[in-house]
């Protein structure tokens, strides 16, 4: 008998869908790891984390991101516990890695624990880091997740980078560029332009190597919102857990943000709360 059965007599439930994070703890709760958690709650996804690092802005210094890096041994026990407790992991998602050394021990894990659906996103330089050490950070990233991602969702800077385009500035180059990054291998691409491309919506591309759709909706707002990114990503990575294919996960998913901009604190930056949406 195992020491399940011997501690516990609650009748037992459904399993709901259960999705993993792996990513970086963000204090403030507006990003990151806590955000994803609140997104698959929200979606009626069960959520468990593996963190990848600890970052806490810093009010002296412009909101910068004070970044600890998790222990690596640490990040691979978090992902063992998520992977053996758990029957099933339904999805994952990547979200900041940070350094080479933690890109390493979650490449090794991706590839151990194999896991069906793999969200990346692909979060290139945080606030704060240094350049240097970001440009390996990058180079690492695409060499060794994004292989393994089964659907990527960029911004307009991190598709132009995957892309190896200098910058994007059109609708046709941003479905350029989702063809591109489908190309180096990332089965489902959601490249995210949000309301940046100035066409009065929230436009991102999606593009599955058949179906290319531009999808909008009316644009929250102009000003880049904190934690939408990883919202976007985690209800994606949410409804793929749930079974909805990626474009659907894609197009509710942009419900999803669109419903949750809105709160505000004391940075310069507005905050998604997922609670204020109601499939
Ligand atoms: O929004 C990107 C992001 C992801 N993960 C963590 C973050 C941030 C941005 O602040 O702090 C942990």
């Amino acid at each position: 008998m195992t020491a399940t059965t011997d501690i516990t007599d609650a009748p037992e439930r459904a399993v709901p869908p259960i999705a993993l994070a792996i990513a970086g703890s963000e204090a403030s709760g507006g990003a990151g790891a806590q955000t994803d958690l609140k997104t698959f709650h929200q979606l009626g996804v069960f959520g468990c984390t593996a963190l990848t690092c600890i970052v806490s802005m810093d009010p002296k210094a412009g909101w910068d991101h004070r970044f600890v890096p998790v222990d690596p041994q640490v990040i691979h026990d978090q992902i063992e516990a998520c992977a053996t407790v758990h029957t099933a992991i339904d999805a994952v998602k990547v979200g900041m890695l940070g350094t080479a050394a933690t890109i390493d021990v979650v490449d090794a894990a991706l590839e151990e624990y194999r896991f069906p659906n793999v969200v990346l996103d692909p979060v290139l330089i945080c606030k704060g880091q240094e350049f240097g050490t970001a440009l390996e950070v990058d180079n690492a990233l695409r060499s060794k997740i994004l292989p393994r991602a089964t659907m990527t969702t960029p911004n307009l800077f991190e598709s132009a980078t995957l892309a190896g385009m200098e910058e994007i500035t059109s609708v046709a180059q941003l479905k350029d560029a989702a063809k591109r990054i489908h190309d180096h291998g990332v089965p489902n691409v959601l490249a995210k332009a949000g309301p940046s491309l100035g066409t009065g919506t929230a436009l991102d591309v999606f593009y599955d190597g058949e179906t290319l759709e531009v999808l909008e909706v009316p644009a929250v707002g102009t000003k880049r919102v904190h934690g939408a990114g990883c919202t976007l990503a985690a209800a994606v990575t949410a409804e793929l857990a749930k079974g909805a294919t990626p474009l659907q996960a894609a197009i509710t998913a942009k419900e999803v943000v669109s419903a949750s901009i809105g709160m505000r604190g004391n940075i310069p930056f507005t905050y998604v709360y997922q609670g204020w949406y109601q499939g």
